[in-house]
C-alpha cells in the first residue's frame, strides 16, 4: 500500500504532464482524507498558480495533511500519581481488544507493569478473548461475568490497580449495546464510575479507528469525543487496504490527534504514530 495516492495519480498521467482536475479531485476523494481536506489542497496548487500534475498534487496533499498530524504521536508513560487509566473506545471491530493487549504489550516490554480490564461484557467471547490475551502475554486480566455492569467492574480494576501500584490500567470497552445512545450513556457512567477512585481518571481516552473503513471513523470520532472527550486515535489495520486518510479527516474536524498505529494482528504490530511513514504509505 506504499504510496496510495501516489498509485492512483500515476495512474491517472504521468509525473509531469498535466492531469484531469475532475479526476484529481475524484483520486482525493477516495483517499478518505475528507472533503475539507481535499479542497484544501487544490485551492493551495491554485493559489500558488501550480500546474495540475501528479507531483504537484502530491507535494500539496503532503503539505495539507501534514498541518493536521503531529510528527510523532505523544507516548504514554507512567505517572508518580497513581495508575494511568487508558479507556479504549470505538465501534465493534475495529480492534479495541486487539489493540488492547498490543498495548499493554508493548508498555510491559518497557518495563512497566499493566493491568487489562475486559469491561465489553455485552458479548461473553469478548471477555474470552481478552483473558486469553492475558493468559499468553502474561498480564492479568480483571474480569466478570457476562453481563455485568461495565462501570462497576473498571471501578473494582482501578482499584486493584491501585492496591497493586500498577503503571497503567487498559480498561477494553464494548462497541456495541442495544442502542447507541445506550452506549454513549455506559461511556458516560464508565468515565464518572473511575473518576469516583481518581478524579483525574480516565487519562487516556483512545478511539479505536478501523482504517479500512474509510471516512465511516469521522463520524464514530465526532460521536464518542461527544459521549467521553478523547485523547488520541489509534489507527488499526494499516497492513491492510486502510489508507489512513481518515486520521487526517478526524484531525481537522475534532482537533484529536493519532497516537498509535496497528499494523497486523499480533501483539507486537503496534507502533507510536510517525508522520513521515505515515504519509509516505498513504500519499
Ligand atoms: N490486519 C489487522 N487486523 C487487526 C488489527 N487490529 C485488529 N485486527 C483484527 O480485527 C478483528 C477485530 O478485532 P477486535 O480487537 O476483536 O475488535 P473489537 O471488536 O474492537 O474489540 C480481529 O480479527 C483482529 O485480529 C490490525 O492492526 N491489523
Ligand atoms: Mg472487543
Amino acid at each position: 500500500m506504499a504510496g496510495w495516492l501516489k498509485g492512483i495519480l500515476g495512474r491517472i498521467t504521468g509525473a509531469h504532464e498535466s492531469v484531469d482536475w475532475e479526476e484529481v479531485e475524484a483520486a482525493l476523494w477516495q483517499s478518505d482524507l475528507g472533503a475539507p481536506t481535499a479542497t484544501a489542497i487544490l485551492e493551495s496548487l491554485r493559489a500558488k498558480g501550480l500546474a495540475l500534475h501528479s507531483e504537484n498534487v502530491l507535494q500539496a496533499a503532503r503539505e495539507e495533511a501534514a498541518k493536521y498530524l503531529p510528527e510523532k504521536g505523544t507516548d504514554l508513560s507512567p505517572s508518580p500519581n497513581g495508575p494511568v487509566v487508558i479507556l479504549m473506545v470505538g465501534v465493534n471491530g475495529t480492534g479495541k481488544t486487539t489493540s488492547s493487549a498490543k498495548l499493554a504489550t508493548l508498555l510491559k516490554s518497557r518495563g512497566q507493569s499493566v493491568l487489562l480490564c475486559a469491561a465489553d461484557t455485552f458479548r461473553a467471547a469478548a471477555v474470552e478473548q481478552l483473558k486469553s490475551w492475558g493468559d499468553r502475554l502474561g498480564i492479568e486480566v480483571v474480569s466478570s461475568e457476562y453481563g455485568a455492569d461495565p462501570a462497576a467492574l473498571c471501578h473494582d480494576a482501578l482499584a486493584k490497580a491501585k492496591r497493586l501500584k500498577s503503571d497503567f490500567l487498559i480498561c477494553d470497552t464494548a462497541g456495541r449495546l442495544h442502542t447507541k445512545s445506550n452506549l454513549m450513556q455506559e461511556l458516560a457512567k464508565v468515565k464518572r464510575s473511575l473518576g469516583k477512585i481518581d478524579p483525574s481518571a480516565p487519562h487516556e481516552v483512545f478511539l479505536v479507528a478501523d482504517t479500512t473503513t474509510g471516512s465511516n471513523a469521522v463520524v464514530q470520532a465526532k460521536e464518542f469525543h461527544a459521549a467521553t472527550p478523547l485523547t488520541g486515535v489509534i489507527l488499526t489495520k494499516l497492513d491492510g487496504s486502510g489508507k489512513g486518510g481518515v486520521a487526517v479527516a478526524i484531525s481537522r474536524e475534532t482537533g484529536i490527534a493519532p497516537r498509535f498505529v496497528g499494523t497486523g494482528e499480533q501483539a507486537g504490530d503496534l507502533a507510536l504514530f510517525d508522520r513521515a511513514s505515515f504519509l509516505e504509505r498513504m500519499l
